[in-house]
């Protein structure tokens, strides 16, 4: 037992709205933050920066109060983050929901819910702007049959061209569990994907008595009220671990501006600045590099239409 009252270097392993859980070697101590941490996260004119200063993932300082109970007073810097763009009371801000992972890993179905490419697409911005990598699990895959399998490879070799590794998973397919298992493995990875696609189910199944409650629908958070998403991180018995993030529905794209939106996806590098006109939105232009390499085929259309949706819709969620 560590003396009370000193300053300790701790992680946060779980994080409700203003309560976090703190682990510091084998005690776990429910933590509040210190009022001066919380002006600190606010601009000069008090209008607060983030939904919420500290994430499932931090790395902070905390004071232990009791043998239960502590207040976080510093955060250390971050090295990668996972953000959304957050509607807060005045205006967009930033909401970071997992710190210092290694990795997301962005679960679709192939059907139940439909296979939906524009999420799928957001979430991988997202891990660039974070600075994590990003792994995308096919779930599901017992729903189709040979031919669907067939076209299914077809379109996921556009994403593992552009240099993801696509992993295909069925919970009904214990070895098709593997690939995963292997990639989770020593890592902090996020877990992310719509509602349904089987993000439970799969870590039910990685980790033996995990336990956690499938076909449960994440808390729906509704734009501009206080979010009371709870973000927890598990251990994996084969070395590393997980956040489930079952709250997140709307992926904002925090930090990324549609004007430069095009560099977000690497297949449009090759094409950039070769359009007619030098601020083109690659939408409806004439002469646009962009609209060109889509006819030919040199830019794959789901991906294209992903761009088209974020650029003319904006980026919130
Ligand atoms: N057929 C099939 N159903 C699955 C698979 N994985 C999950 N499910 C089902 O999909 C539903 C949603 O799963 P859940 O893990 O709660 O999804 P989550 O919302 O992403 O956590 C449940 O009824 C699961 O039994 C799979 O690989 N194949
Ligand atoms: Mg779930
Ligand atoms: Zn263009």
């Amino acid at each position: 037992m560590e003396s009370i009252l000193t300053r300790e270097q701790g992680r946060v392993i779980r994080a409700r709205t203003g309560f976090y859980d703190v682990q510091h070697h084998d005690i776990i101590l429910r933590c509040t933050l210190r009022g001066t941490l919380k002006r600190r996260h606010r601009s000069e004119t008090g209008r607060r920066l983030y939904a919420d200063p500290v994430a499932v993932g931090d790395w902070v300082i905390f004071t232990q109060l009791d043998m239960e109970e502590g207040v976080i007073e510093d955060i250390l810097p971050r090295q990668t983050k996972f953000s959304r763009q957050y509607a807060g009371k005045h205006g967009d801000i930033e909401q970071v929901i997992v710190a210092n992972a290694h990795q997301i890993v962005a679960v679709v179905a192939t059907l139940m819910p439909p296979l939906n490419f524009r999420t799928l697409d957001r979430f991988l911005i997202l891990a660039e702007v974070g600075d994590m990598e990003a792994v995308i699990c096919l779930n599901k895959m017992d729903l189709v049959d040979g031919a669907g399998r067939a076209e299914l490879a077809e379109t996921f070799a556009v994403y593992e061209k552009l240099g993801y590794q696509v992993i295909y998973t069925s919970i009904n397919v214990p070895e098709s569990l593997d690939a995963l298992r292997k990639t989770l493995k020593d890592k902090f990875s996020v877990i992310v994907g719509a509602s349904g696609v089987g993000k439970s189910s799969l870590l039910n199944a990685l980790q033996p008595g995990l336990d956690l409650r499938i076909g449960e629908v994440g808390i729906r958070t509704q734009k501009g009220r206080h979010t009371t998403t709870l973000v927890e991180r598990f251990l994996l018995d084969i070395g590393g671990e997980v956040a489930d993030t079952p709250g997140i529905r709307e992926v904002g794209l925090w930090e990324v501006d549609t004007e430069n939106l095009d560099h977000y996806f690497p297949e449009m590098e090759p094409y950039l600045g070769t359009c007619k006109y030098n601020n083109c939105a690659h939408v409806a232009e004439p002469d646009c590099a962009i609209q060109n390499a889509v006819e030919a085929g040199e830019i794959h259309t789901e991906r294209y239409r992903s761009y088209v949706v974020l650029r003319t819709e904006g980026t919130e969620g």
